[in-house]
C-alpha cells in the first residue's frame, strides 16, 4: 500500500499553531517523522481555520521540501491554494480532491495536466456521499471518463470511495469494500484507489484497531493507497504483514524492518 501521512494538517492543533505563528519546527518534525517510518507521499492540508489558505499552502510547501524529498499530496477544496503549492513542489505531486462534479473536474483536471500530478478522485457528487457501491463506483467510472478527456490515463486516478465514521455509518463499510473491488473493472489500465483511514475510527473506542483492522480489509479487497497516521507502528506493521499474506512483498524474517527501510 502507498502510504500517505495524513499528519501535516492544520485539523491538529500543532499545525494549526505553527501556521499561525510561522514557525516551522513541528511541519518539519512530522515531515522526518513520517519519512523515517515509511511514508512515500505526505498530505498537506492548511486545515478547517486558515484565513489565508494560499499563503499558508505555499508556507507548508517550502517549510516541507526543505526536509524532506517525498512528493506531496495537496489536500484542499480551495484550487487556488493547490494551484500555489502545485507550482512550488519539487515533485510532481497528488492533488487531493476533486468530486464529479464537472466544473470542479474541468478546473482540477486541466490542472493537473498542466503540472504532470496525480489525482485523488471523490465518489460523491453534489447530492452527496451515496450509500451503496453501485453508485460508488457510477460516480468512480464518470470521473474516468471526464480525466481521460484531459488526457489523463485512469492509473493516474486515485479513486476515493470515501469512508465515514463506523460508530455513524456502518453500513457503509461493506458497500465501500466492494467498491474498491470493482473499482478495477471499470477501465484498463484500472484506476488506483485510496482512503483516509483514520476517517473510520473517529468518534470511537480503540481507534488504532479500528484502523488498521479496516486497512487489512481493504487491502485484501484490492486498495493501493491510503492518507494514514505513519506513526502508529501496529498499524505499519499490520500493512506490512498484510502485503505478506497477499504475496505484494517477499517473506523474510525482517519483513517489518524491511517495509519501513526500502523507500529511505
Ligand atoms: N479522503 C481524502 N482526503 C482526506 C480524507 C479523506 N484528507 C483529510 C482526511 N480525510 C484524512 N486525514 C485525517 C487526518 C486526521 C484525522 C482523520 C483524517 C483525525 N484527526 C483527529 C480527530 O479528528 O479525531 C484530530 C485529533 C487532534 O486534533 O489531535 O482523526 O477521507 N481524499
Amino acid at each position: 500500500m502507498i502510504i500517505i501521512g495524513e499528519r501535516i494538517n492544520g485539523m491538529f492543533k500543532d499545525i494549526a499553531q505553527a501556521i499561525k505563528d510561522q514557525n516551522p519546527a513541528a511541519v518539519q518534525e512530522w515531515a522526518r517523522k513520517q519519512e523515517h517510518n515509511g511514508a512515500h507521499y505526505l498530505d498537506i492540508n492548511v486545515g478547517p481555520s486558515s484565513a489565508t489558505p494560499i499563503e499558508a499552502m505555499k508556507w507548508l510547501v517550502e517549510v516541507t521540501q526543505e526536509v524532506s524529498d517525498l512528493p506531496l499530496c495537496l489536500d484542499s477544496t480551495k484550487y487556488d491554494a493547490i494551484e500555489a503549492g502545485l507550482k512550488l513542489c519539487k515533485r510532481p505531486a497528488m492533488i487531493n480532491s476533486v468530486p464529479a462534479e464537472m466544473a470542479k473536474m474541468e478546473r482540477v483536471f486541466a490542472m493537473a495536466a498542466e503540472y504532470g500530478a496525480e489525482v485523488v478522485a471523490l465518489a460523491m457528487n453534489e447530492e452527496g456521499i451515496p450509500k451503496d457501491a453501485d453508485s460508488r463506483i457510477a460516480l468512480a467510472a464518470e470521473l474516468v471518463a471526464t480525466a481521460d478527456a484531459f488526457g489523463i490515463a485512469p492509473d493516474m486516478l486515485y479513486i476515493d470511495p470515501l469512508v465515514l465514521p463506523c460508530n455513524v455509518a456502518q453500513d457503509h463499510g461493506p458497500e465501500v469494500m466492494r467498491t474498491l473491488r470493482e473499482i478495477k473493472l471499470i477501465s484498463d489500465p484500472a484506476p488506483k484507489t485510496v482512503i483516509g483511514l483514520s476517517n473510520v475510527s473517529q468518534g470511537t473506542k480503540n481507534r488504532e484497531l479500528i484502523n488498521r483492522t479496516f486497512a487489512v480489509m481493504a487491502m485484501a479487497n484490492g486498495l493501493d493507497a491510503g492518507i494514514v497516521d505513519a506513526n502508529d507502528d501496529e498499524l505499519m506493521a499490520a500493512i506490512a504483514s498484510a502485503r505478506i499474506i497477499l504475496n505484494m512483498d517477499i517473506y523474510c524474517d525482517s519483513y517489518v524492518n524491511v517495509f519501513i527501510q526500502r523507500n529511505r
